[in-house]
């Protein structure tokens, strides 16, 4: 459990925070865990897919038209690591949580690590789950698998990527408690195996017992609705596009 409670930043009179987010997207659950841990408030503007990109998104974020982008009172920052290092830069010192490690060597490979699980690991499960062709798909896995065992090494005997506390790989890594097993089901894969990454397999319970980040993941039942359209979609069209 997460033996912390966030600070009251109630009277510091700023403008409410923004995040434009998807509703099933990853990289959002990310900026909500951090502001949460720094005690901010926030409101949450969803993108719609459906009805294509919104004004708010295509002028917030023109270079890649992706969500999340944090609006904070005028200022616009994209791309959800940048955002999470926007945050623990701005709220820092005090009592507010540190995401980010102090010392300059475990903040590099925080860094390094996070970079990371998001290249290797997030887009290598979803480049399997894309997988149609049997012999891809499973090359596809190994190297996912692969990939996974770099995690697995840099969680072995800690709680929390972060020591005993989480931060900012830990949410980094968070989507694996949640959205880990939705692609496993939808994409006719398995990575997580207990046997092969106890450690990681462990560290997800831990994660996800905390009520902080439990209470942002998103329905299970709609991620599975979302994976499953966007997979048939996905594979009646072009292959491995995320
Ligand atoms: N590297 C980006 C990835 C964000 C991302 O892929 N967002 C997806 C939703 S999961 C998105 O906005 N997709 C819209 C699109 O690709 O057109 C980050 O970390 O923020
Ligand atoms: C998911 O899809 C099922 C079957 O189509 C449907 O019954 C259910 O309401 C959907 N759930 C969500 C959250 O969209």
């Amino acid at each position: 459990m997460l033996d912390y409670t966030a600070p009251n930043n109630e009277n510091t009179n700023m403008a409410k925070l923004k995040i434009i987010v998807s509703a099933t997207s990853l990289f959002c659950t990310r900026i909500e865990w951090a502001l949460k841990l720094k005690g901010l408030e926030y409101e949450l503007t969803f993108e719609d897919w459906s009805k294509g990109k919104s004004e708010l998104l295509l002028k917030s974020n023109p270079a890649h038209k992706k969500v999340p982008v944090l609006l904070d009172d005028g200022i616009v920052i994209a791309e959800s690591k940048v955002i999470l290092e926007y945050i623990d830069e701005k709220w820092k010192g005090g009592d507010l949580y540190p995401l980010l490690p102090q010392d300059p060597c475990e903040r590099a490979q925080a860094r390094f690590w996070a970079q990371f699980a998001d290249d290797k690991c997030v887009f290598g499960t979803w480049g399997a789950c894309c997988a149609d062709d049997a012999l891809e798909k499973e090359k596809a896995v190994e190297t996912a698998l692969e990939s996974f065992t770099y995690l697995e090494k840099q969680i072995e005997g800690k709680k929390f990527f972060a020591g005993d506390k989480i931060g900012y790989l830990d949410l980094v890594a968070g989507w694996i408690p949640h959205w880990l097993g939705v692609m496993e089901e939808t994409g006719g894969i398995k990575i997580l195996d207990p046997e092969r990454f106890p450690s990681l397999h462990e560290w997800a319970q831990n994660f996800i017992d905390i009520p902080l980040i439990k209470e942002c993941y998103p329905p299970r039942d709609m991620l599975v609705n979302y994976s499953t359209v966007l997979l048939s979609y996905l594979r009646s069209s072009t292959p491995n596009k995320p």
